[in-house]
């Protein structure tokens, strides 16, 4: 029950549509958490794990053809196809009213419908957006627990303000020919059936703080990015913050946790977000940004003490792991984490390496941010911090120095638009292929890239003190397929070389493409990476980088009438710059 008549409105008309033996507002306390959890250890949902090593740590298989987002039944409806744009797929938003209309139809019979009121960011702060979840699941309700701020006090901030997203999520029959995850940007609106895996399931998160949330940002003046938030401490204790942008299941929860290597002594990493950030121009004339999410929901394989130690710390009590394997004594097991042997694998079934991983490529952890070791107090902080650089990264095993600093803002929109990135489990599909990723944005864009790469333009107008922005690569490889730079906790040596940058304290060089590094810029004490690597990962292909600019205006021009000129003069110059070279 509410006192918004709204929200009340919709959740009684709902509930006449789908029809569930019973509706149950959701409070977020402890004693909720635990019956839940007890009534899912008895239906099966959840598993229980070693309770001496795992207190509190729990397993979810899901649907084996339910493992991963499903970006080809994801649509954004906009009356205006145009506005939706070549980067998303659109449908009409009468029809695919009405299409969900048929599929939520009498389909929480038997079930109970979860009202789940969340908010996106700190419960105190201008810059957060709330949301209600109404779904059949109660594994995403406590998936919703740990990610967002949810219950009583996102309750009483809609109450109080009057505004939500509204989101209306069921599991239905999980069939794959069945499941649609429709965006009605113009509504606030968000409607996702036959799926109860994470992205597809857990509103608040791509649908809500990105792709509903992109579309309000360029609205009401703000930008909602697929990035996380570090701040990095150096010795004086000064603290810069840097948003990040990668593609899915590129490192960016490792970066964002990262331990600097020993000779990085006096230095320290801060966590704020792993995943998704929200940046509004300051009256300061700077970007600040929040985090909008209150958990982690990570890629488990290849989370071990040498990629990631402050994870691994953090995984050992209250997280629910979805699709991992299990050991003997049951613990949780990935590919990547320890030398123990698996003894289930990820659909429970006794581990054979011959037949399958033991946890699924796409497996997933969801925790608390305050479980990190390296948990900013910051990410609470009702005003956000203040962003120093942004950073944008690409999986690219050719051609892409380790880093690059923009020659201007626009030019930085530009290295963001032309982001590319091979692919991976995040989302079903082949996995190793290039495709073109700009700002990391490509599944989670709620309208045309055009007009976002146009609102992008219109905030560095509008900012006196805008951060400086990178783009950075650390998957170069060599011919041999190895990979050239170390990567992971190494990659502070980059941060630092970033913060200099932006302190004003290191000289770069100027090249057609962006400023580099000079060849001894970069920090290398302690590190065993000879001078030939550096000078390859520092180094700017003239011929390939034209024909890259080439296919990048290309792809630009698919965007057709609505495409800033301003990107295509900035690319325009670049090409005209790499003929001079
Ligand atoms: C994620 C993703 O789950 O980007 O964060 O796929
Ligand atoms: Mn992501």
């Amino acid at each position: 029950m509410t006192s918004n008549q709204q929200l009340q409105e919709w959740v009684n008309s709902v509930a006449s549509l789908t029809r569930p033996d019973q509706v149950y507002w959701c409070s977020g306390e402890q004693s909720e958490n635990d019956r839940l959890t007890a009534q899912m250890l008895e239906s099966g949902e959840l598993i229980e794990l070693n309770q001496d090593t795992h207190p509190g740590c729990y397993l979810h298989h899901s649907d084996p053809g339910d493992v991963a987002r499903v970006e080809h039944l994801t649509f954004i409806c906009t009356s205006d196809r145009d506005d939706a744009g070549p980067n998303n797929h659109w449908m009409d938003p009468d029809q695919a009213k009405a299409k969900m209309q048929e599929l939520f139809d009498g389909c929480m019979q038997g079930r109970t419908m979860y009202v789940v009121p969340y908010c996106m960011g700190p419960i105190d702060s201008p810059l957060s957006r709330c949301g209600v979840e109404i779904t059949d699941s109660a594994y995403v309700v406590a998936n919703m627990r740990l990610m967002t701020r949810m219950g009583n006090e996102a309750l009483a901030r809609i109450e109080n303000d009057g505004l939500f997203v509204r989101g209306l999520h069921s599991i239905g029959e999980l069939d794959p020919e069945r499941r649609f995850i429709m965006h009605f940007p113009e509504d606030l609106m968000i409607q996702s059936y036959g799926s109860g895996y994470g992205g597809n399931a857990l509103l608040g998160k791509k649908c809500h703080a990105l792709r509903i949330a992109s579309y309000q940002a360029r609205t009401e003046g703000w930008l909602a990015e697929h990035m996380l938030i570090v701040g990095v401490e150096n010795p004086q204790g000064e603290i810069h913050y840097i948003a990040a942008a990668f593609p899915s299941a590129c490192g960016k929860t490792n970066l964002a946790m990262l331990i600097p290597p020993e000779t990085y002594k006096g230095w320290k990493v801060w966590t704020v977000g792993d995943d998704i950030c929200w940046m509004h121009p300051g009256e300061d004339g700077r970007l600040w940004a929040i985090n909008p999410e209150a958990g982690f929901f990570g890629v488990a394989p290849g989370t071990g003490s040498g990629t990631n130690p402050n994870a691994l710390a953090m995984l050992n009590h209250d997280t629910i792991f979805t699709n991992v394997g299990q050991t003997a004594d049951g613990q949780p097991w990935w590919e990547g984490k320890d030398d123990s042997i698996p003894a289930k694998d990820w659909q429970g079934r006794d581990f054979d390496p011959a037949v399958s991983k033991a946890a699924h490529p796409n497996s997933r952890f969801t925790v608390a941010l305050r479980q990190c070791p390296s948990y900013s107090e910051q990410a609470e902080a009702p005003r956000g911090v203040p962003i120093s650089a942004i950073v944008f990264g690409g999986r690219r095993e050719r051609l892409v120095p380790l880093v690059q600093e923009s020659k201007s803002w626009a030019h930085g929109v530009l290295l963001g638009a032309s982001m590319a990135s091979e692919t991976t489990a995040a989302a079903t599909g082949a996995v190793g292929v290039v495709r073109r990723d700009p700002m990391a944005m490509k599944p989670f864009c709620g309208y045309n890239f055009a007009d976002y790469w146009q609102h992008w333009l219109d905030i560095g107008e509008q900012i006196s003190n805008p951060p400086a922005i990178f783009h950075v690569n650390w998957f170069r490889k060599d011919d041999e397929g190895g990979f050239m730079w170390p990567g992971f906790c190494e990659n502070m040596r980059v941060l630092e070389w970033i913060i200099k940058r932006c302190k004003g304290e290191v000289d770069a060089l100027e090249t057609a493409i962006g400023k580099l590094p000079l060849i001894d810029g970069i920090n290398l004490s302690g590190l065993q990476v000879n001078a030939d690597t550096i000078r390859d990962l520092l180094h700017v292909d003239t011929g390939a980088w034209s024909t890259e600019m080439d296919e990048i205006l290309t792809y630009l021009q698919g965007y057709g009438d609505r495409l800033p000129p301003a990107l295509v003069s900035e690319l325009k110059q670049v090409i005209a710059d790499l003929g001079q070279a």
